[in-house]
């Protein structure tokens, strides 16, 4: 098998393939490399649903949720970390530091800056625009409507995952988000739970998942696949399996049309693959020098 491979979610992810790979070529390890990587979307103004530029939540704070796992079982987490553009690099200061798994809130912010992480502001104007357009068109709808607490997750959940395998066999991966866009203030979603939005098992496989994390949440998907995989499933059919099981489980919400839920997996050996709830999701792989979009082999509804 030819190493590295370096597997992440959504067309952007290209760009954070490349990173992850300049920092393998550098010397660093998997560890290095899906961190860096991931650190490229969470830097980016122009990606509305990671790190800085990520969409608010209803009370107009930009929160964040980011995980990573090393293949030894070492992972750390931060949820509804807000102020900090690099919620991956504070898990894995949350990892390293070794006390704990994972840190919410006010207590992860002051976390990362007791960790010499500077604060910075996420809004951006153009995602405190878009802000300012749902909080109107709400509005518009609550006078006309009887009012509803919530009205459930948009589509637009675009979640950076990625899974990496280095030239030594070293296994990792990492998962950074701002979550769904206008959430309920505290909301926080799959992608910093350990064994839901990512878990890795370097004897085995990993997994990621992107999507509304609720539903993630529901089946332990990211511990799903690993565990499929365990079982001798192949990564693209240990993700399909999440996904068909997301179906069973909620089959009206997974009929939504707006409803996406999508996993990547990578085995030990270098396998990779997806699956998705619905068309759209693609992934991109680098492997031998190529790095490309790909879509999954199954999608649960066409
Ligand atoms: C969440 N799963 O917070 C994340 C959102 C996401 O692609 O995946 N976006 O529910």
């Amino acid at each position: 098998m030819a190493l590295p491979i370096i597997i992440s979610t959504w067309p952007f992810a290209l760009r954070a393939n490349e990173a992850a790979f300049a920092a393998l070529v550098q010397g660093g390890s998997a560890l290095d490399a899906v961190e860096q990587g991931v650190r490229t979307i969470e830097d980016d103004p122009g990606v509305s649903s990671v790190g800085y530029g990520g969409l608010p939540d209803e009370s107009m704070e930009v929160t964040l949720d980011a995980s990573i796992m090393d293949g030894n079982g070492n992972c750390g987490a931060v949820a509804a970390l807000s102020g900090v553009r690099n919620a991956v690099s504070v898990a894995r200061a949350v990892m390293e530091d070794g006390r704990h798994v994972m840190l919410a809130g006010d207590g992860a912010l002051a976390f990362a800056e007791s960790h010499g992480f500077a604060r910075s502001e996420l809004l951006t104007a153009r995602s405190r625009s878009e802000w300012e357009r749902w909080r109107r068109t709400a509005d518009a709808e609550k006078a006309s409507t009887p009012p509803e607490p919530w009205s459930g997750p948009r589509g637009d959940h675009d979640t950076v995952g990625m899974l990496a395998l280095d030239a030594a066999g070293r296994l990792c991966g990492a998962v950074s988000t701002s979550g769904t866009a206008f959430k309920l203030r505290g909301r926080v979603g799959d992608s910093p739970i350990i064994g839901a939005g990512l878990y890795v098992d370097g004897a085995v496989g990993a997994a990621a998942a992107t999507g509304v994390g609720e539903e993630g949440i529901r089946i332990v998907a990211a511990h799903l696949i690993v565990e499929e995989m365990r079982r001798g499933a192949t990564p693209a059919e240990a993700c399909a399996t999440a996904v068909k099981r997301a179906a069973v489980l909620r089959p009206r919400v997974a009929a939504e049309q707006t409803f996406q839920l999508a996993f990547i997996a990578l085995d030990r050996e270098g396998r990779s693959g997806a699956a998705a709830m619905r068309r759209g999701f693609r992934y991109a792989l680098h492997r031998e020098g190529h790095n490309a979009l790909y879509s999954p082999a199954f999608t649960y509804y066409g």
